[in-house]
């Protein structure tokens, strides 16, 4: 059977302290206003909750580049609020998971700056540094074409020893160097010392990335249209990941702290599972992001692509599988801070149906196999800045730097509309907006304008509207997890298993547990379908959930309602 465990049991809610709650006006949410929030998140039924990076930092990326991984920033509040975010957190019978930023660090930390000083520094070595390529005509080159996650190369030429450094991310974000063991010990000793200041455990920040192919070589060409390509191959399942993955693994066990990997570009389930096997003692879970990136193109994020209902739930039902044949477990999400809204992105544009869909994608995910991610606002429906808004309201440096790549590329009229097009999907900001807590000015977020726009619709949509609504969105949420604590076996532990369906836009599932059967139905159609019930569902059963007031009774022919979606317990 399944390996019992408590963090398979437990339902995380992601916060992004910046955009979560403003306690002392200045715009800017901080750990005291994550603190004042703390039986609202109780309420909702989650039992861990995992804050975005909130260390010392320039924040040129929002904090995941650290500057002291020993020190809050300052915008962000004390060591002091942190013990008392711990203690609160606590004392409701929740835990905190912190966000471990250790591919790379600030150009702005100690190491760094002591590195670039010289070449002599004791601390160059933390750092990946590489002499130009010379190029036919002379010129000097970065050491390979390996493209950044925020476009252009992974390589910065310094003038004052003529050499290049390498960075995954922007050039403020240096990649740490594993290589060397003296990096290590001291990720090691920061890990450690948020584990005895009693954090629960990690999120683990572009964790797949730390072991790099040594030599370095050119990426096949992938983008003909780029000057830099994909080198994920070379790092983002290297050569040494899972020993130095093994190495943190031990202290987490000894501390029994939570673990989940970012783990991004691989799709390998045989890679995967080297991370996630339960007797493998690497990390508990990983996220992975073959679902999420299912209307990504082959250039990258803001390529388009095209994707149906059943090649969604075909991905679900993959990881679904292959998690339960293999001893692995999954991390269930469809947002987090690095993306669009999932009703903005996973469903038509259609206001009346926002929250039926909204409730629908929380069945969707909410009921299979795996430890369930919550981001904030997720569970009150919470959407897309309004396509209105032009590209000079968005903040974040990924979709800055793509735009004005385009722009120094002098791109077409047509391509900088097809970009736009994605950034109103997929952009990072969307999920960045303020939360919004209430009708009042700024959403209840802050007493002055925040460092980004609230979006429009926060007098509709917000918490205190939500929480005393029993058919509100975020009430639909409580009931999922609610489920998921009562019938544990069975939701938790249980056995999944896609159920044929009729119909290309239905997803139906069952999770079961000797002979107790839980059927679940999402419909990802706008308009009403038919569905025929398999036979072996027809049986006496029990409506638990259902995201239409009037829940549709099982019976042989059904006609799904838009987006309708429902659980029924069989027995
Ligand atoms: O993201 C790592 C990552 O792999 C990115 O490519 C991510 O997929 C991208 O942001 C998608 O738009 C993590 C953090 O989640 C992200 O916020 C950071 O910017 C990044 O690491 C660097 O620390
Ligand atoms: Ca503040």
């Amino acid at each position: 059977g399944v390996h019992h465990a408590w963090w398979k049991e437990a339902a995380v809610y992601q916060i992004y302290p910046a955009s979560f709650k403003d306690s002392n006006g200045d715009g800017i949410g901080d750990i005291p206003g994550i603190n004042s929030k703390l039986d609202y998140i109780k309420s909702l039924g989650v039992d861990i909750v995992w804050i975005c990076p909130c260390y010392k930092s320039p924040k040129v990326d929002m904090g995941y580049d650290v500057s002291d991984y020993k020190d809050i920033d300052e915008q962000y509040g004390t060591m002091a609020d942190i013990d008392k975010l711990i203690d609160g957190l606590h004392a409701r019978g929740m835990k905190l998971v912190m966000d471990m930023v250790i591919n790379h660090t600030s150009d702005q930390h100690e190491w760094f700056k002591s590195a670039v000083s010289s070449k002599d520094s004791p601390y160059r070595d933390y750092y990946i540094w590489k002499k130009p390529k010379i190029s036919e005509t002379g010129e000097k080159c970065p050491p390979n074409n390996w493209l950044s996650a925020f476009s252009g190369s992974v390589w910065e030429y310094d003038e004052k020893s003529g050499e290049y450094y390498f960075h995954l991310f922007a050039k403020e974000q240096p990649d740490l160097n594993w290589e060397n063991p003296k990096v290590r010990q001291e990720v090691y000793d920061i890990i450690r010392f948020w584990l005895n200041k009693g954090v629960d455990g990690f999120r683990m920040d572009a964790i797949n990335f730390i072991s790099k192919e040594q030599s370095y070589p050119d990426a096949p060409i992938s983008d003909p249209s780029s000057k830099y390509q994909n080198g994920a191959m070379y790092y983002a399942s290297g050569p040494r990941l899972h020993e130095y993955l093994s190495e943190i693994g031990q202290i987490l066990n000894q501390y029994n702290a939570f673990s989940v990997g970012e783990m991004a570009h691989v799709f390998d389930p045989n890679e995967i599972i080297k991370v996630v096997g339960f007797t493998r003692n690497e990390l508990n879970m990983i996220f992975q992001f073959e679902l999420t990136d299912i209307d990504m193109g082959p250039a990258g994020k803001f390529s388009p692509k095209a994707w149906t209902p059943t090649q969604f739930r075909n991905i679900a039902n993959k990881w679904q599988v292959f998690m339960q044949e293999n001893d692995g477990w999954n991390a269930l999400f469809l947002e987090n801070h690095d993306s669009g809204r999932s009703v903005s992105r996973f469903v038509k544009h259609r206001p009346e149906f926002r929250s039926v869909a909204a409730k629908m994608l929380a069945t969707f995910i909410g009921l299979q196999s795996g430890t369930i991610f919550i981001y904030q606002g997720e569970e009150l429906g919470l959407a897309n800045m309004p396509k209105s808004w032009q590209i000079s309201r968005y903040k974040d440096l990924e979709t800055l730097n793509y735009y004005r790549q385009l722009l120094h590329d002098v791109a077409s009229q047509d391509a900088l509309d097809i970009a736009m097009g994605e950034f109103q999907k997929k952009a990072r900001d969307h999920a960045r907006l303020p939360f919004q807590w209430d009708s009042s000015p700024f959403a209840g977020f802050s007493t002055v304008q925040p460092w980004i726009d609230v979006n429009d619709d926060y007098r509709e949509w917000n918490a205190a509207l939500q929480v005393n609504d029993p058919l509100s969105v975020f009430n639909y949420w409580r009931s999922i997890l609610d489920l998921r604590q009562t019938y544990k076996d069975v939701l938790v532990y249980g056995k999944f298993e896609l159920v044929a369906t009729t119909h290309e836009d239905v997803c139906a599932y069952e999770r079961s547990f000797g002979s107790q059967v839980a059927l679940v139905v999402a419909s990802f159609s706008d308009s009403t379908v038919n569905w025929t019930v398999p036979l072996n569902f027809l049986k006496p059963g029990k409506w638990m959930l259902s995201n239409y007031a009037d829940g549709s009774p099982l019976q042989p022919e059904m006609v799904l309602r838009p987006y309708e979606a429902f659980m029924y317990l069989l027995s």
